[in-house]
């Protein structure tokens, strides 16, 4: 049983990864975001299960990379976020961002 769980909220920047962390914890969409934004924990009863969810935010640049790939190891799950409007966000997860996904 596991006691926390890690989601890791990752790809290219301006599709929504801070926004998405920031409107789930606190149940409004934000304005404005920083670019990277600190591990949010998610209210407690925001399951019903009521495991702990710790999600952590990445930024999408060339220096954030090493940071990323550290916390795509602890990762139980990966968010992947894509912008309607900008129909080549969702074609680079296919041809960038899953392969870095798979072990
Ligand atoms: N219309 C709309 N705009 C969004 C949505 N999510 C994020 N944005 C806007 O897209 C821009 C980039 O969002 P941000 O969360 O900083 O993206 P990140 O760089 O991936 O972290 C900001 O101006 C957000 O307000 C959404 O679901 N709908
Ligand atoms: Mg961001």
């Amino acid at each position: 049983m596991k006691h926390q769980v890690r989601l890791v909220v990752a790809v290219d920047r301006c599709t929504g990864k801070s926004s998405l962390l920031a409107a789930a914890s606190s149940g409004r969409f934000p304005e404005s975001v920083s670019p990277v934004l600190p591990p949010t924990r998610l209210p407690a009863d925001y399951y019903p299960d009521a495991v702990p969810v710790m999600i952590t935010d990445t930024a999408s640049s060339l220096e954030g990379k090493a940071k990323l790939e550290e916390e795509l190891k602890q990762a139980d799950a990966v968010v992947l976020t894509y912008a309607c409007y900008k129909p080549e966000t969702l074609s680079r997860l296919q041809t960038f961002w899953i392969s870095k996904f798979v072990v």
